[in-house]
């Protein structure tokens, strides 16, 4: 959830020497630093590659570029011709420079540090490539999916495959588990959500099977509410991310049985700081602590965060004990 990002004064110092958002993610010297710079602040359990989802539609070949204030922005994708454009083989290369930063990584984090690899779920990566931004209600890719489902069809299958190949290569090159972030997936209704979202990340998840057996993947298929249950018992996943919308008690009940449990303090809550911060972060521990839990954050981590906040909460953690 960003644990490397804006919030730390040591990134935004590296991230002022890049010239530009996307060229910090394909410098390998520069994103191994990023992404060891929380393990060294807090002693993390886990890195995560800095990079991020929007790399793959920037291998495809879309023109995508991050405003500083707006975020990324992408030139939408309208027509079939531009979908038939996007070239699979020109992201494995263009992304070479990814593979790289993987590589060293898991020479450079001792043993019982995990690397955690990633990508975005072919239903979010969708939205940035036919939105052309994040987010917001979603009006031209909810057209297609009702107005033009076969278009859309083609695309997210291309999505499939690229998000496949995207993770494989991590592995390849040395994370030991990956995340696949469907953040935009709670914009679609019940229906939707299984041809969307659950139905393109069962296939994302066979592929990787077949070429890394055994290697955890975690979703994170945000806001979907009770529906988090048939995702994780369609997708198989060994993980899954909750949004803090997810009740803990309600994921140790229905979710933990089948799968790890990652999640779900809110980032405004660490943001402020203080007895709040305490009391969820136990609140939290408390109801899923016992079974297999990875803790969280609900979102990502919010640029105004004070990292103290975030050295207390790993202080939280680290000395609880269930009472
Ligand atoms: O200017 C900056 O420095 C940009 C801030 C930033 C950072 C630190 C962006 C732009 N991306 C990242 C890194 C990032 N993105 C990571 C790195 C590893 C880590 O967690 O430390 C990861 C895993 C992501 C994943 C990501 N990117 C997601 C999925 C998770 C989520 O937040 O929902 C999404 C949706 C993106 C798109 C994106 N990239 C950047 C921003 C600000 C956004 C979201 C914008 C939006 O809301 O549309």
């Amino acid at each position: 959830m960003r644990q490397a990002g804006r919030y730390l004064p040591e990134y935004r110092q590296v991230r002022s020497k890049a010239d530009g958002f996307l060229n910090l993610c394909y410098t390998p010297d520069l994103a191994v630093e990023v992404t060891l710079q929380p393990l060294a602040r807090f002693n993390m359990d886990a890195a995560i590659l800095f990079s991020d989802i929007l790399v793959v539609p920037d291998g495809l070949g879309q023109k995508v570029r991050f405003d500083e204030s707006r975020g990324p922005i992408l030139t939408p994708i309208r027509t079939k011709k531009q979908i038939d454009d996007l070239n699979l083989a020109r992201m494995e290369e263009h992304l070479a420079p990814v593979y790289e930063t993987v590589r060293r990584l898991s020479k450079a984090i001792s043993k019982k540090t995990a690397l955690i690899g990633f990508a975005g779920g072919p239903w979010t990566v969708a939205v940035y490539m036919v939105e052309g931004q994040g987010g917001g209600e979603c009006r031209k890719i909810k057209d297609w999916a009702i107005n033009k489902p076969a278009r859309l069809q083609v695309l997210i299958d291309l999505l499939v495959e690229a998000t496949a190949r995207h993770l494989i290569r991590q592995v390849e090159h040395g994370v030991e588990a990956v995340q696949i972030f469907d953040s935009w997936a709670g914009v679609l209704d019940g229906p939707e959500i299984r041809r969307w979202v659950i139905e393109p990340t069962v296939a994302v998840v066979s592929k990787l099977r077949k070429s890394c057996p055994g290697v955890p993947v975690i979703g994170f298929p945000r806001a979907i509410g009770d529906l988090y249950e048939a995702y994780v018992k369609k997708t198989k996943v060994a993980g899954i991310g909750i949004d803090s919308g997810i009740t803990p008690k309600w994921a140790a009940q229905r979710l933990q049985p089948l799968c790890a449990v990652q999640g779900n303090l809110d980032n405004q809550v660490l943001m402020r700081g203080g007895r709040a911060l305490e009391d969820e972060t136990r609140q939290i521990l408390n109801s899923l602590g016992d079974g297999p839990f990875i803790f969280n954050l609900g979102h990502g981590i919010l640029p105004q965060t004070p990292p103290e906040n975030v050295a207390h909460l790993a202080q939280i953690i680290r000395d609880w004990k269930k009472n």
